[in-house]
């Protein structure tokens, strides 16, 4: 799963869509879809499209800034490229809008817990994707390490478990499930290498694993690296992420990641 940041505080690749000269913030679409083409050609089978930035400390964004943002980016990859959009939204709105406009899985750091988002879903055919997150975007990083966690895996477990009963239960059919333990969200280092380590845990709930680790303070804080070159360690965490079963990885790095995967499927398929 290939990452658009349709937001302009991300030094990611937000920063790069913006459209130069405009004075208030417009993402270029070509931009914007010349980089989705170039994630699918690298082998990216989703494209996540984001507006709201949940990074740690980010701005919160109205529904109608989000909605400027993610729709003309997601009206042109649908039109032009064979690729399952994923929009990152907890907005309602957001996900009734994109769906509308051809995507196909709802990437929900919040769990569908924001009134109105499991009616928005209900009305559809799309997929989610049910993510942990302790607290709330602005805040969390500065609370992680005061959050007790009795035990992170079975906290974490537990609360997955039940959103996907809830869903269950609310007539969101198992097929269009997938969880994920949410990585930086609300948690420590250690928190996050722990969760690492016990993942194959979370494939108890027979439903598919998604995991985003590219370029996170987990993979910074234990090389020293910034942002932009946490490639190698992001990879490493990521194959074993897919050794514990995870079935799609959220990057920014398609072609690398797509090694891994095949490193990994050869490995595991080998006797
Ligand atoms: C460097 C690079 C530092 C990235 C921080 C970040 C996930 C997600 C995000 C995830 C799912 C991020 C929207 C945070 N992470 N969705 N979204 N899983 N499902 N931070 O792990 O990339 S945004």
């Amino acid at each position: 799963m290939g990452i658009i940041n349709a937001t302009p505080d991300s030094f990611s690749d937000g920063a790069q869509l913006q459209r130069s000269g405009a004075d208030s913030f417009k993402i270029d679409i070509d931009k914007a879809l010349s980089r989705a083409e170039a994630m699918v050609a690298d082998g990216a089978t989703f494209i996540d499209v984001g507006g709201e930035s949940t990074r740690p400390g980010a701005a919160t964004v109205s529904e109608q800034e989000e909605l400027d943002r993610v729709i003309p980016i997601i009206k042109a990859i649908s039109t032009r490229l064979d690729v399952c959009i994923s929009v990152d939204t907890s907005s309602p709105t957001v996900m009734r809008e994109a769906i509308n406009c051809g995507a196909e899985l709802i990437n929900d750091v919040r769990a569908l817990l924001s009134p109105g988002s499991i009616e928005a879903l209900i009305a559809s055919k799309a997929a989610v994707c049910l993510m942990h997150m302790q607290g709330k975007p602005g805040t969390m990083q500065k609370n992680a390490s005061q959050t007790s966690y009795e035990s992170v895996v079975e906290e974490v477990f537990e609360f997955l478990r039940a959103r996907v009963e809830h869903c269950l239960g609310q007539g969101i059919q198992r097929s269009r499930l997938l969880i994920d333990p949410g990585f930086g969200f609300g948690k420590t280092v250690q928190h996050n290498y722990l969760l690492l380590k016990k993942l194959a845990h979370f494939s108890e709930l027979e439903i598919p694993i998604l995991i985003g680790v590219s370029r996170k303070s987990m993979i910074g804080e234990v090389t020293g690296r910034t942002v932009d070159q946490r490639l190698a360690g992001s990879v490493a965490a990521t194959t074993f992420a897919l050794a514990s079963g995870a079935k799609i990885i959220r990057t920014h790095d398609v072609a690398a990641t797509m090694d891994a995967i095949r490193v990994n499927l050869a490995y595991s398929s080998a006797e």
